[in-house]
């Protein structure tokens, strides 16, 4: 039998973890033959919630699981960790500002960091979820100078594969079918779906649907589709979130032939200097990416490129005092 892998996930007893944490015991994210021990933080306050979350694991008698614990202790819950989920994270509260946000979940971030650099795998891969999760992934990695950064990324899975979604309905096909789409930048309302260089079965994306489709409607609809399910669920993106965070760390660890999206430390690809966690077209093997080179891009791309950059500049430059 292989030898169990630790997955860290933060925030356990929150609404995408209540999903996350099951599918990962049930082998989706590691595979079916892979053991895995949990290692949950949660806050003080919500140790109990993570309490019924792990009797309901223990309740479901996987196979996979070889062990399980909770602590509101960072350390602990980063011991020997292969894989870290930065899930966690402080909602914005009424009349709380942008900045007020960043700065509260910095200070999560650089704490969760420096516990990932001391006593983590020094192979480990951690994946942050939370919000503003390029930002607070640019906090963790800054405070874990032991690590490459290129084993830090944060999400932007979801948003790929809301794009995803969104061109096979219109396109009326399915979304196997479709090859060279991402998404550039922040996870957040200025992020650019880039249908550009997306096939469908192998057809131009672009001929399969208008362009005035793609920058009015298609581009929005992934940007804002975040509230969409707020308006509609009454509740933030969970069940999809985590299948998001389990695709990303998959492919991560077990590579894919796709190009997907991740956001990653700019390397100066794409003209995007680094400083930021901005999200590429990459493809994965063995645990590693690689930035995929030479799209061109038009002054539509450039355009969206550059607004969703300077958001991110702009939210560095917020927390610049938690950079190393
Ligand atoms: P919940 O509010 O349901 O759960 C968050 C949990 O994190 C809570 O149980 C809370 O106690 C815990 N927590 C807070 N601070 C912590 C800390 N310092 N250490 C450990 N745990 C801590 O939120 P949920 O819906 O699960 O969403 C979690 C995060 O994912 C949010 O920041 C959310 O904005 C973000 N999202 C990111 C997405 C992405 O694509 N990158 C999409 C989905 C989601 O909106």
């Amino acid at each position: 039998m292989k030898q169990p892998v630790r997955v860290a996930i933060t925030g356990g007893a929150g609404q995408i973890s209540y999903s996350l944490i099951f599918r990962i015991a049930a082998g989706d994210m590691l595979g079916p033959d892979q053991p895995v021990i949990l290692q949950l933080l949660e806050i003080p306050p919500a140790l109990d919630a993570l309490n019924g979350v792990m009797m309901e694991v223990t309740d479901c008698a996987f196979p996979l699981v070889h062990g399980l614990f909770g602590t509101d202790k960072p350390e602990e819950a980063f011991a020997d960790a292969d894989i870290c989920l930065l899930v966690g994270a402080k909602p914005r509260g009424q009349g709380m500002e942008r900045s007020d946000l960043l700065k509260a979940n910095a200070d999560i971030f650089s704490v969760q960091g420096k516990a990932i650099n001391d006593k983590a795998a020094p192979d480990a891969r951690v994946l942050v979820v939370g919000n503003p999760a390029n930002t607070n992934a640019l906090i963790a990695l800054s405070n874990a100078p032991d690590m490459a950064p290129t084993q830090f990324s944060a999400m932007m899975r979801l948003d790929h594969n809301r794009s995803l979604g969104q061109l096979a309905l219109k396109a009326d096909s399915h979304v196997t079918d479709i090859d060279n789409l991402f998404v550039w930048g922040n996870h957040s309302s200025t992020q650019f779906p880039d249908i550009q260089h997306a096939l469908v079965g192998g057809t131009p994306a672009l001929e399969c649907v208008d362009r005035d489709w793609y920058e009015q409607s298609f581009i929005p609809i992934v940007q804002k589709r975040g509230a969409a399910i707020i308006d509609a669920r009454g509740a933030s993106s969970a069940a999809s979130a985590a299948s998001a965070a389990i695709d990303q760390m998959r492919d991560w660890i077990q590579g894919s032939q796709s190009i997907l999206s991740m956001a990653v430390p700019a390397d100066g690809s794409y003209g995007i200097e680094p400083g930021i966690m901005f999200s590429f077209p990459v493809q994965c093997r063995d645990g590693e990416y690689e930035i995929v080179q030479g799209f061109e891009l038009d002054d539509f791309a450039r355009s969206k490129i550059n607004e969703t950059e300077k958001e991110l500049r702009s939210e560095r430059e917020a927390v610049a005092h938690l950079l190393s």
